[in-house]
């Protein structure tokens, strides 16, 4: 296949943009409700349909994934150390900081790039609260294990499952297991409202207490309960997800179809490997990304990212630097490369490729045929 350069630039992905005029319809509702935050009814219908869509037991809207994030450290008194991965976006460890808890960092597993579920328990101290395990890229870590691990040590699992979306393992909501699940509603992500997230919860017990959390701690008009944030969605948020909702199911099956495609051209290309989810879990179809093994390819990583510019192809190289590499990580002891040994070989070989129902199908061929030109 001849190779040509892009006329407009390619980016990893684009958010859903519904008709305006169906998201302007149900901002009249707003207008005429006069009532543009604070547990609006906007805000209310969301919650529900989401609880329906991510099958879980319970669920709170916030502004923003990291907002909510912090609020489930605080809903969960977590404290002391909480041990987390170092392959991820920097809001999983400065969500810990943020709370006064120090990251430890565990390696990852070669293959789902999810935190390595057999080094968990030599990272545990007397100190340990939590595990913060991230289901990278949409695929779910081990939560098995996790949570024995979790139940044997008496500690709290959360995850952040900014990318996992509809993820399901047996027809179960991700957002089920352990004891919180953080989703992010980003433009970025599959299902979004521009800035928004959310925290799920088997235990609904736990609703009150993270509602509370996310509204300043105020109870009523003469009680505030404790020192709680603002990580309130508005209505504009809401209406916008409420529309973007109803879009989610045809931009899943748009980009099932780009995953084809990318799979059957990258078939057998030496150096080049895709992770397959197994057949019991349901994919998030948020990311698409590959690793490349330089010795075998014939091209690095670094080098695939900087070419694909000069064809207008704007890859990412995440999560790129671990965050054990981070300024104000580097001194931790967990922090050692030595016994990150996996995370550091991972890092230097991802590309999140272009993944978005926009796509065509001969333009990801394209980008396969630019990527196979750079190799031997
Ligand atoms: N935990 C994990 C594991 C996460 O990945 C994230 C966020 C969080 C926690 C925190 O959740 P939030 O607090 O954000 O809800 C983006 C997103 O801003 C971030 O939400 C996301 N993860 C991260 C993986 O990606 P950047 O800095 O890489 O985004 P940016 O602006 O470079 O956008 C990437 C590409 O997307 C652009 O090249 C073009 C396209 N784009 C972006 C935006 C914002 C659009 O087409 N339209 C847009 O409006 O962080």
């Amino acid at each position: 296949m001849l190779v040509r350069p892009f006329k407009e630039p390619v980016y990893i992905t684009r958010p859903i943009l519904p008709d305006l005029q169906e998201v302007s319809a149900k901002l009249k509702e707003v207008w005429a409700s006069g009532w543009l935050t604070n547990n609006g009814p906007q805000h209310n219908i969301l919650e529900k349909e989401l609880l329906k869509v991510l099958k879980v037991s319970g669920l709170s809207l916030f502004n923003n994934g990291t907002i909510a994030l912090i609020v489930a450290c605080q809903s969960l008194s977590l404290s002391g150390e909480v041990i987390t991965t170092p392959f991820t976006f920097p809001a999983t460890p400065h969500v810990l900081t943020w709370n006064g808890i120090k990251p430890v960092f565990c390696d990852i597993d070669p293959v789902t790039m999810n935190i390595d579920a057999d080094r968990i328990e030599s990272r545990i101290t007397p100190l340990t609260t939590a595990i913060l395990a991230v289901h990278v890229f949409g695929t779910p870590c081990n939560v098995q294990k996790i949570q024995e691990i979790a139940d044997r040590h008496g500690l709290k699992v959360m995850y952040d499952a900014a990318h996992a979306f509809g993820v399901e393992i047996d027809g179960e909501g991700i957002g089920n297991f352990g004891d919180i699940s953080m989703f992010s509603f980003h433009a970025t992500k599959l299902f979004h409202t521009a800035e928004g997230g959310a925290l799920t919860f088997k235990d609904k017990n736990l609703k009150q207490r993270i509602d509370l959390l996310k509204n300043f701690g105020i109870k009523n008009e003469d009680e505030v309960a404790m020192p709680g944030i603002n990580g309130k969605m508005n209505e504009l948020q809401a209406v916008l997800g409420l529309v973007v909702l109803e879009y989610v199911e045809e931009e899943r099956k748009k980009r099932k179809v780009l995953l084809d495609v990318y799979t059957e051209c990258l078939k057998g290309v030496e150096g080049i490997t895709v992770f397959k989810n197994s057949s019991n879990v349901r994919d998030s179809y948020q990311y698409f990304v590959i690793r490349i093994d330089e010795k075998a390819f014939g091209a690095s990583r670094d080098k695939v990212y900087s070419e694909f510019k000069k064809y207008n192809v704007f890859t990412r190289k995440y999560f790129y630097p671990l965050c054990s590499d981070y300024l104000c990580y580097r001194q931790l002891p967990s922090s050692s490369p030595a016994s990150l040994p996996v995370a550091h070989k991972v890092v230097r070989e991802v590309l999140s490729m272009p993944f978005y129902g926009g796509l065509r199908a001969d333009d990801v061929q394209n980008i396969c045929a630019i990527l196979k030109n750079l190799g031997k």
